[in-house]
């Protein structure tokens, strides 16, 4: 054998090598393989994410920017009367006041977020305003509305009949208590690649249902409820913010996978870091994630959180696995 021809195949078979053994780290670590989506992708948390996954594509398909697919989309949910615990329609607080946190983040790193802003259909919006026409990441409350208002935005009622029913029998006994996949399971986070291969991503709620005056959630703080990174991925979460404002869930999982991990590890290891410390009998808590090629992760401490993805043409509703295992 020729020495050039040598050292050719000890090349290839050096590089299968690497590929093996790199396959097999990965097997190692969790035992997880990659779940493929193809670009470009749409994935969010729970049922109402199929109507908001729907607008998203449709927006990259024409060619849009990511940032508008995520923004639109969960306008969908935000918008529904019926989902009660998103925007207009939303449960109120133990005091039966609407109050909403949202976030949004683009491709270049610029994020807004708006929180306990009350009587505004669409905190998405604001919280985009807030990224691009002031030089602050979050608006609040009081602060929050006035900004709306001088921006344009309506003045509304957000607390629908049903909701105010629903509000009503709760004073009757009036116990907060939390309950997986329950009251707390219509926070939409969204995370989109657009055609360019660049990701944004939205996160929007009311909060946890009669959840005491004046707290605010993991869902308007860039890297608990919502972080992305142009570079490496991103990630979104939902259920008991509190759980997540103590580990800064998505910031932790997007750090994970610049460090190798794949979504779905990054999403494992962020659960795991909830329940090595806190209390997470009754209180639920999913994240997804997506890496920069498509590749996406979701994981739940309790079973019952489903998600929905839109790739390789198809949009359809996923359940995700979960620390806590099906009794
Ligand atoms: C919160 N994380 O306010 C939100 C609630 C939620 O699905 O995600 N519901 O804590």
């Amino acid at each position: 054998m020729k020495r050039r021809d040598f050292l050719k195949n000890t090349a290839i078979v050096t590089a299968a090598t690497a590929l093996v053994s790199c396959d097999i780290k990965t097997e190692i670590r969790t035992g997880r393989k990659l779940q493929n989506g193809s670009l470009p992708i749409v994935i969010s948390t729970w049922n109402h994410g199929i109507a908001a996954n729907k607008v998203a594509m449709a927006l990259i398909k024409n060619g849009g920017r990511a940032l508008d697919a995520v923004e639109a989309g969960v306008r969908v949910p935000e918008s529904d009367p019926e989902m009660m615990s998103v925007g207009y329609g939303g449960l109120p607080d133990r005091d039966g006041h609407v109050t909403l946190d949202a976030c949004i983040m683009d491709e270049t790193g610029n994020c807004g977020s708006v929180s306990y802003l009350e009587h505004i259909k669409n905190p998405i919006s604001v919280a985009r305003k807030v990224m691009e026409d002031t030089p602050h990441v979050m608006l609040s409350g009081k602060g929050a509305y006035d900004f709306a208002i001088e921006k344009g935005f309506k003045k509304e009622n957000l607390l629908t009949e049903k909701a105010e029913k629903r509000w009503k029998k709760w004073l009757k006994e009036s116990k907060y208590e939390t309950i997986v996949n329950i009251e707390n399971h219509d926070t939409i986070g969204l995370l989109a690649i657009d055609q360019k291969g660049d990701i944004s991503g939205a996160c929007t709620t009311s909060g946890l249902a009669w959840k005491v005056h004046g707290r605010v959630g993991d869902s308007p703080i860039i890297g608990a409820g919502m972080y992305v990174d142009n570079e490496v991925g991103g990630a979104v979460a939902t259920g008991v913010g509190e759980l997540v404002m103590k580990t800064l869930g998505t910031f932790l999982i997007v750090e994970l996978m610049r460090q190798g991990r794949n979504p779905q590890e990054a999403c494992e290891e962020a659960v795991k870091r909830i329940v090595a410390k806190q209390e997470y009998k009754d209180m639920q808590v999913g994240y997804l994630a997506i890496d920069k090629d498509g590749n996406y992760g979701a994981y739940a401490i309790h079973p019952g959180f489903n998600y929905a993805l839109h790739s390789n043409g198809e949009n359809n509703m996923h359940n995700a696995e979960s620390f806590v295992q099906k009794s």
